[in-house]
């Protein structure tokens, strides 16, 4: 167990990774100094996002922190909104502070089995279907991480016994360091965050980094239609590697062969499900599915549970969610197409004319590709927030123009109700973050389906 007694810690942020972080840093007995560089907080904002037990054994701290809060600090949890290379990260790094991922500081304390899954896009639907699968075969059963519960919040709550589905952003997996999980996936890699992460090969190696203490006696689940993860998986991953590919044949591993998720070992294959034996729709979704089969089949559930866990298995809120039809016009909530290549899978899932709402956080994506995928099917782009002049000068660069710019969001949910026809969908599909008009992409979903219910 972590030796944490009398040690001086710092966290910073003070959102769900920050409380998760000091509820683990109080259990372990260390000196806390908790703090949030959002001057406009009052301390007692922050008490009050603290688990109770924390809010008077924390030193809080807002903005900045004073030499003497500095001096002598030998661990840092940044939260995962905080840069690693941030000036106050940097500064305590070079004068020998450790810097941990609140992930990796729940690590280094929970027991049990750990199954993590990253990936550009698709985390959430996995882990939480994973989470699902182990609920059918396991008693103690915690699903953690970038889904929306700090993993440090219940890492002393664990046990021998227990069996952990953990989602990982590449923001928790770069601070990393013994982060070990008996299982690993990562499902692809697209650009995204390349504000935080500012090469592709920078944000490829922090993905990999899941694998990075896995032996041959731990597995590693990767996508096979992934170019940089087929290398990865082929050339350097140290785990047991499973396959999966939703277009080709594979020898090993799952794949899609018509409408069959197929498994195959060692040239003898079977089929396992049809496609439209499950709610989840879309090929990212087949991905998606074929993964958590390997995921939770490496965990040692057996197969029968699997399957039927995932037949039942209902669609994941904010992913190409259907909301309702209103005066003839379907809307989908997608708020979580938050990159290009998630917004992509959006649009491919539209069989109608659509209304396609975008637009948000510039996190530097480009757009082309977004864009391409219309392919004919959007009859009018809506853009909102900080992207909107970014993206609409590529569509027109791609010869679409049928372009609309609203200030605020209900002016813009208010224009796409007004133009929409019936036979028509309107899809909230922004590919870009929702940080600066909205505290998270669950809030743009919600808001989006409130507005449609009322109409
Ligand atoms: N803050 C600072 N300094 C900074 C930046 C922020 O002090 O430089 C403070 C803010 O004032 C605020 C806190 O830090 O108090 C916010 O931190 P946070 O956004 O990390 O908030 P959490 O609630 O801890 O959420 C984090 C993840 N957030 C991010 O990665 C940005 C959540 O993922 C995750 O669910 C949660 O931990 C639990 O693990 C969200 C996310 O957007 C869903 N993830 C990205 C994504 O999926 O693309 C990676």
């Amino acid at each position: 167990m972590l030796v944490m007694t009398g040690k001086k810690t710092l966290v910073i942020g003070t959102g769900l990774s920050g409380a998760g972080a000091v509820r683990l840093l109080h259990e372990l007995g260390a000196d806390i100094t908790v703090l949030d560089q959002n001057t406009k907080i009052t301390a007692d904002e922050i008490r009050a996002k603290l688990d109770e037990r924390d809010r008077d054994r924390v030193h809080i701290a807002i903005g900045e922190l004073t030499q003497e809060e500095k001096d002598g600090v030998e661990l840092v949890v940044p939260s995962p909104a905080v840069p690693a290379d941030s000036p106050l990260v940097s500064e305590l790094r070079k004068k020998g502070a450790g810097i941990w991922s609140e992930i990796e500081l729940a690590y280094r304390c929970a027991k049990g089995r750990l199954a993590a899954i990253t990936g550009t896009n698709g985390k959430t639907t996995t882990t939480t279907l994973v989470g699902e699968i182990f609920k059918a075969c396991y008693d103690s059963v915690f699903v953690v991480g970038n889904i929306g519960f700090s993993y440090a919040g219940v890492a002393m709550q664990t046990t021998e016994e227990s069996v952990t589905a953990a989602e990982i952003s590449s923001f928790q997996l770069e601070l990393t360091e013994e982060f070990h999980p008996n299982v690993s996936a990562i499902l692809n890699i697209t650009p995204d965050h390349m504000n935080r992460h500012y090469t592709m090969d920078n944000y490829i190696a922090i993905k990999e980094m899941i694998a990075q203490k896995q032996t041959k006696e731990d597995t590693c689940v990767l996508n096979y239609e992934d170019p940089a993860l087929r290398t990865f998986g082929m050339e350097k991953c140290s785990a047991n590697v499973v396959w999966f590919s939703s277009r080709a044949r594979l020898e090993n591993g799952y794949y899609l062969e018509g409408e069959d998720i197929c498994f195959a070992s060692g040239g003898n294959s079977k089929k396992l499900m049809n496609i439209h034996d499950m709610h989840l729709v879309g090929l990212c979704n087949v991905e998606n599915v074929m993964a958590a089969m390997g995921i939770a089949s490496a965990m040692g559930v057996p197969m029968d549970i699997i399957l039927k866990v995932i037949r039942d298995f209902p669609p994941v809120e904010h992913r190409i969610e259907f909301v309702a039809t209103k005066g003839g016009v379907d809307y989908y909530n997608d708020s979580k197409g938050t990159n290009p290549d998630a917004a992509i899978q959006g649009i491919r899932a539209m069989k109608k004319p659509t209304i396609l709402i975008g637009g948000g956080f510039d996190k530097g994506s480009t757009y082309d590709e977004w864009i391409d995928a219309f392919d004919g099917k959007v009859r009018e782009l809506v853009l909102i927030g900080q992207t909107r002049e970014k993206i609409a000068e590529c569509a027109r660069a791609h010869g679409f123009t049928n372009i609309t710019f609203a200030d605020t969001y209900e002016e813009c949910l208010k224009h796409c109700t007004e133009v929409a026809k019936p036979g028509d969908a309107v899809l909230l599909s922004p590919a870009c973050a929702s940080w600066g008009m909205f505290p998270n992409y669950e809030v743009r979903g919600e808001q989006f389906k409130e507005y449609v219910r009322s109409l």
